[in-house]
């Protein structure tokens, strides 16, 4: 049998978030993370004030599809004088990784010098502690992988690369969350779908075939930037060896509400959450306006990254 070529389906009542969603006024919501917490579903929303800056605010469900939002923003740029100048222009694009009883959340903290990557955590949605800058700038597009890695935290993130090969992802290793080390490359952008750049989008989802990992490639067109979406294989004991990626992207923006917007032609998942039926249900920020839906299998989206470019 040939693999899936597209292997998610949109919900038909796309989008599930918009700013009339938003009790309070914003201009735009979009680049949610997501996960499951105390039976419910909850997106952390990337909402971008009127000024254009960024913070983080909760929504809830019962059942995945319909979101209430919570009444004021969970995470804000922090006034910490040792934090303070590399979140002035706001905290943007979260994802979450729980590990036991932990929810970390890498996000991407902006201010003047550039975005960083950065790392904290809560335990129950309602205190977030701030644990490490992981990178200088220019960095974005962290995930924590939800197992240890030899002994160590990993985290695949997305470093500028100026003045060489640009927007690859990489993966980095910390025995403590605070100090991190031994970068090395994991996947560089190629001529084709995502010749720009590529970063990750939904932290790595274990599989018995290894790590899938879902990432954005960025391709640069005459009428601007297209984001679409692939998915790579990385080894469980040795995730720096990718063992098999989407040949072609198997998600991009094709609905108005994808291809029109603050941004146009962005698809761009921070979130998913695994149902038993291993059924993934992908959150993405839409043209950088609103939040949309896609669901697949995991069991495709594993089979087109080995399969795939064989067929
Ligand atoms: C990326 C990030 C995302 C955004 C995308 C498209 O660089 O900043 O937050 O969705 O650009 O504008």
């Amino acid at each position: 049998m040939k693999p899936k070529l597209h292997p998610f389906m949109r919900f038909e009542h796309n989008p599930i978030l918009t700013r009339e969603d938003i009790p309070y006024p914003c201009n735009t919501v979009f680049n949610a993370a997501a996960c499951k917490f105390n039976g419910q579903y909850l997106l952390l929303l990337r909402v971008e004030d009127l000024r254009g800056h960024s913070h983080l605010t909760l929504a809830r469900s019962d059942d995945g599809y319909h979101f209430e939002v919570d009444k004021e923003p969970w995470i804000v740029p922090s006034e910490d004088p040792e934090i303070e100048v590399y979140e002035r222009y706001g905290v943007e694009d979260p994802r979450i990784t729980q590990m036991d009883d932990t929810y970390f959340i890498t996000y991407t903290a902006y201010g003047p010098y550039g975005p960083r990557a950065a790392i904290g955590y809560t335990k129950d949605f309602e205190s977030f502690q701030r644990i490490s800058m992981i990178s200088v700038p220019d960095d974005k597009d962290a995930v924590l992988f939800p197992e240890k890695i030899g002994g160590n935290y990993a985290v695949l993130n997305r470093p500028q690369g100026l003045g060489g090969e640009k927007g690859a992802i990489w993966i980095t290793y910390s025995p403590d969350l605070v100090y991190w080390g031994k970068s090395r490359l994991i996947l560089g952008p190629e001529p084709g779908w995502g010749p720009s750049k590529v970063g990750m989008c939904i932290p790595p989802l274990k599989t018995d075939e290894g790590w899938l990992a879902i990432y954005h490639g960025v391709r640069e067109t005459g009428g601007g930037r297209i984001y679409r979406i692939g998915a790579m294989l990385l080894d469980l004991d040795n995730p720096e060896s990718v063992l098999g990626y989407t040949p072609h992207f198997i998600f991009g923006p094709e609905f108005p509400y994808e291809r029109t917007g603050d941004v146009q032609n962005v698809v761009f998942p921070c979130g998913g959450v695994v149902e038993e039926d291993r059924t993934l249900k992908m959150y993405y920020g839409a043209a950088d306006t609103c939040i949309a839906l896609a669901e697949a299998k995991l069991d495709d989206l594993v089979e087109l990254c080995i399969k795939g470019i064989s067929q």
